[in-house]
């Protein structure tokens, strides 16, 4: 008997992703809305920009277009995280950045999973931003314990899941059938759920506390808020929206507007109010509500170094500092004038990460012409081309106004400045990974081997 085909962590992450796509059209249908937005935008984009197209399909982003968006989820417990953690790694996500939200008001912390390699992330670049509550910024210390409590009582993963998972980690090979299994049961993980696990004055009590603690104690499991596009034009979508009866938040969220667009910029929406069952002690149901989850498209732009964050990061600061009455947009545009917007600035002055290729002139080229010049005199000639590597991560100062754009009044408050993140990844399991480094590599590796291809490994 032939042995089964075994699907690999790509596969998975792409069947995964578009189950979860298709549970949150049904779940959320403002989603299903905004995808075809966002499909007729792109191909309308794509259509008139030419030399976009070309970019596109030479970065690997072309292809991965229509499947590409990422999702967001709260989790309760140290426990949940690192069970998370190893289910996702059977689809080849791994945790990438640690942001730290209570700095901005928000009390949780969180990391990206996503996939790491240049081949994973151009066959599918589905990523999760995913959040672990912090209890601890509780102050009452009785409501503290109380949902320490509840938490304890859930388990999201299933013991079948998990069965799977420690298979995968045994190296074996999941088959097709095994494969479809995991892929429903991770799916279960993430469904609504429209009965609260709590009483109604539980929920009070929590949601007076934070919004967001309510949101992750009360419920079955850790429901999906969100799943967002990638759009090739945000501005364009974001005008678009009111007459497709949804109403964005005010601002786009990042950098503005350029010719060579870097990092991400994002805008979300409010998207249900949920009717939401809640028990009483002696067993009764008594109806309310919740809002939790909401809709989000991102543009995304190229990845910066160290130098060009430091620079974008002081940008943002300076930005919203400034109150003279002009609308935000435009004193963002003003105050980003400084950043260099063209590919071969951001390159010289070591902003932005490039991939690099030699070209077939610099392939045919005497190797006379090409010894004694340096990289860039290569590029100059033409030998040596370079694309940006496209941002594949999040802007914490951006997710907070995610967030808070999703919470209402009081999504803010002050938290004291704390070094948590030891103990997220010891909760976790393991250290997140840094995304400079994966960059970095990427970069290095490519004008390696570009290099090595034009005779120059002198360089
Ligand atoms: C996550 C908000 C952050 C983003 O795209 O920056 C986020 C959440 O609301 O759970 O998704
Ligand atoms: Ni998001």
């Amino acid at each position: 008997m032939a042995p089964a085909r075994s699907p690999g962590p790509d596969a998975i992450r792409l069947a995964f992703s578009r189950a979860m796509s298709a549970m949150y059209r049904n779940e959320v249908p403002q989603y299903g809305t905004l995808l075809d937005l966002v499909r007729d935008v792109n191909a309308a984009v794509l259509d008139d920009d030419p030399a976009l197209s070309a970019h596109l399909a030479r970065t690997g982003e072309l292809g991965r277009l229509g499947d590409e968006r990422h999702g967001a989820i709260r989790l309760g417990t140290a426990a949940e995280l690192s069970d998370i953690r190893r289910v996702f790694a059977v689809m080849g996500m791994e945790p990438v950045g640690y942001y730290d939200l209570a700095a901005a008001g928000v009390p949780v912390h969180s990391t990206a999973f996503r996939p790491v390699g240049a081949a994973a992330l151009a066959a599918c670049p589905f990523r999760i931003f995913t959040s672990l509550i912090r209890l601890e910024l509780i102050e009452d210390a009785a409501l503290r314990a109380h949902a320490a409590a509840i938490l304890a009582r859930r388990r999201i993963v299933s013991p079948r899941l998990m069965a799977l998972v420690a298979r995968h980690e045994a190296g074996e090979a999941l088959d097709e059938h095994d494969v479809s299994l995991f892929v429903r049961e991770t799916l279960e993980i993430f469904r609504w759920h429209s009965a609260a696990t709590v009483d109604f004055d539980t929920y009070r009590r929590l949601h007076a506390a934070h919004r967001l603690i309510a949101d992750v104690v009360c419920f079955q499991g850790p429901h999906i808020n969100h799943l967002t596009p990638r759009t090739l034009d945000i501005d364009q979508v974001q005008a678009l929206m009111p007459a497709h009866g949804i109403t964005p938040k005010q601002t786009i969220e990042g950098p503005p507007p350029r010719r060579c667009p870097i990092l991400l910029r994002q805008t979300s929406f409010k998207a249900l109010e949920e009717a939401i069952a809640f028990t009483t002690p002696d067993g009764a149901t008594v109806a309310g509500h919740h809002t939790a989850r909401f809709g989000e498209i991102e543009q995304r732009g190229a990845a910066l170094t160290e130098a060009g964050r430091a620079l974008y990061d002081r940008l943002l600061a300076e930005t919203r500092t400034i109150a003279d009455g002009r609308p935000y947009d435009q004193i963002l545009r003003d105050v980003f004038t400084a950043f260099p917007d063209t590919w071969d600035g951001m390159r010289q002055q070591g902003l932005a990460f490039f991939r690099y290729a030699a070209t077939p002139a610099g392939l045919s080229a005497d190797a006379a012409r090409r010894d004694g010049l340096d990289v860039e005199g290569l590029i100059a000639a033409g030998f040596l081309a370079c694309d940006p590597l496209v941002y594949e991560d999040f802007l914490p100062v951006s997710a907070a106004g995610i967030f808070q754009s999703n919470l209402g009044d009081g999504g803010r408050q002050a938290y004291r400045p704390s070094d948590a993140r030891a103990a997220f990844e010891a909760a976790l399991g393991r250290p997140v990974l840094d995304e400079l480094a994966l960059y970095t590599t990427q970069q290095v590796t490519s004008l390696r081997q570009a290099l090595a291809d034009l005779g120059r490994s002198d360089l």
